[in-house]
C-alpha cells in the first residue's frame, strides 16, 4: 500500500533563508515554490532522487504549523509516504484504529493528502498522498 518516502518536510520561519542553505550550498535544484492558502503555509520543493525536501513556511500566526513552529523551533515537520489508494489506505488505518487527523482526503500540492494524528504514528507527523496523474 506504501510506495516510498515522497518528502520528508522541514518547517523554517523564511524560505528564502533556508534556500541559501539547501539550494545554493547544497547545490539542490528548486522545482516549485507555492502558496497553500486552505493550509496556511508556503512551501518549496528540491527533489533529491526520487524523493524531494520540502520547505514549509507558515503565513498564518494562528495556524497549527506556525504554533509548532513557535513551540518546537525550526526543523522536521512531517515525512510524506506516496500510497496508490488513500481511501482504502485511510479505511484500513481506521479499522485498525490508529488516529487519524483526516478522515477523508484534502487537496495538496501533488494530489490527494490526509495526515495522521502523530500521537497515531509515534510522535511523528505523517502525510499519506496519493499523486494525482502527471503530478
Ligand atoms: N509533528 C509532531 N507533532 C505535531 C506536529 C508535527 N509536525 N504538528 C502538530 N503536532 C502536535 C501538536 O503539538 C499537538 O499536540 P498536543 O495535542 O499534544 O498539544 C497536536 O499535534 C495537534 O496539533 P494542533 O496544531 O493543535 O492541531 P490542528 O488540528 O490545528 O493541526 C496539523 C494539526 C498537524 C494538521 C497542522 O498543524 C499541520 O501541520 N498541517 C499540515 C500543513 C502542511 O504541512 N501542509 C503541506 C502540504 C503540502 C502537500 O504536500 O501537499
Amino acid at each position: 500500500m506504501i510506495h516510498r518516502i515522497d518528502h520528508v518536510a522541514i518547517v523554517v520561519n523564511d524560505i528564502e533563508a533556508a534556500l541559501r542553505v539547501y539550494r545554493d550550498a547544497l547545490g539542490l535544484r528548486l522545482s516549485q515554490v507555492q502558496t497553500i492558502p486552505d493550509q496556511d503555509v508556503k512551501i518549496a520543493f528540491l527533489p533529491t532522487g526520487d524523493s524531494e525536501i520540502e520547505l514549509l513556511e507558515p503565513i498564518n500566526p494562528e495556524s497549527g504549523v506556525a504554533k509548532f513552529l513557535a513551540k518546537r523551533g525550526e526543523g522536521m515537520h512531517h515525512i510524506c509516504l506516496e500510497v496508490d489508494d488513500l481511501d482504502a489506505t485511510l479505511a484500513e488505518l481506521a479499522a485498525q484504529g490508529v488516529e487519524l487527523i483526516d478522515r477523508a482526503p484534502r487537496p495538496g500540492a501533488h494530489g490527494r493528502i490526509a495526515f495522521i494524528h502523530p500521537k497515531g504514528s509515534h510522535g511523528v507527523l505523517i502525510e499519506l498522498l496519493e499523486r494525482s496523474s502527471g503530478a
